[in-house]
């Protein structure tokens, strides 16, 4: 079946500009990074591949706001795989709409990846979640009250995280790191606010294991365009009420700043491993 959605406009220009400045007209994967994932770009890349353009010259993107997040865009292989590695996503929280939100999600379906890895920065609600931890998403509850899709577009979203590339990013993992992460079930929710300890509960009763503020608009979207999805939290924090500690933007940074060269290893792992499935 056709996909139902098609990338939009300035998707397609994107894909021609990065095509133009990295002489690359196909990249395999798609990699958003998220909060504290954005260092691991520099070293993710076999040396004297990349290629980086800031996203103030790329159409669609909006220059982020937050800390923590670098708004480039990167094409370079991994392993030999051409990458596209989008660093300084934007957010629900900036008020802006969905748009510019899934807007890398389009791109990757313009430049011609059949596989998008979105990352994030989560808070852990599970008992044997720790900081640090890395979390292979398997299913997501939006609770973001926003949709990135309008009009007929029914898009299914069972096994919207590819089972298969899911156990192929674990096995690549457990290589790396002598053990098989975790998985669990994302909550998004619109942010900018942490959550109370109520809402904690009322998450976990839902049957969260991780919160953040992004991954699920472009989840939705990537699965419209045809795209697979591979998605991978880094706990940053326990969510409110498991340590009694106020959580402060800064504590997510760090934890992803601590977890840099685990990230990059993980990544660089990740990323072949999903593109041969
Ligand atoms: Cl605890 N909540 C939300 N909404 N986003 C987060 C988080 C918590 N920790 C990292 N990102």
């Amino acid at each position: 079946e056709p996909p139902l959605l098609i990338p939009t406009p300035d998707a397609r220009a994107t894909a021609d500009a990065v095509a133009r400045a990295s002489g690359r007209s196909v990249h395999e994967v798609t990699l958003v990074l998220g909060s504290g994932w954005s260092e691991v770009v520099v070293e993710l890349a076999d040396p004297g591949t990349a290629v980086t353009i800031p996203v103030s010259d790329l159409p669609g993107f909006v220059p982020p706001s937050a800390a923590g997040h670098r708004g480039t865009v990167t094409s370079c292989l991994v392993d030999g795989v051409p990458l596209l590695a989008v660093a300084g996503r934007s957010h629900l929280y900036e008020g802006l709409g969905t748009d510019p939100v899934v807007h890398p999600a389009h791109v990757a379906a313009a430049v011609g990846s059949g596989v998008l890895v979105l990352t994030n920065a989560a808070g852990g609600l599970r008992a044997d979640l720790a900081v640090g931890d890395l979390v292979l998403i398997s299913d997501h509850l939006n609770l973001t009250g926003r949709s990135p899709l309008t009009g007929p577009a029914f898009v299914d979203l069972v096994d919207a995280y590819s089972p298969r590339l899911r156990s192929a990013a674990a096995d690549a993992l457990q290589a790396v790191t002598g053990s098989r992460p975790a998985e669990g079930v994302y909550a998004a929710m619109p942010g900018p606010q942490y959550e109370t300890p109520a809402e904690i509960r009322m998450l976990r009763t839902l049957g969260a294991d991780l919160v953040g503020m992004s991954t699920v608009p472009e989840t939705v979207a990537a699965r419209g365009l045809g795209l697979e999805v591979v998605a991978a939290s880094l706990v940053t924090n326990l969510a409110a009420g498991v340590t009694g500690q106020p959580l402060d933007h800064a504590e997510v940074l760090a934890a992803g700043a601590a977890g840099a060269e685990r990230l990059t290893d993980a990544l660089r792992a990740l990323v072949p491993a999903v593109a041969r499935g």
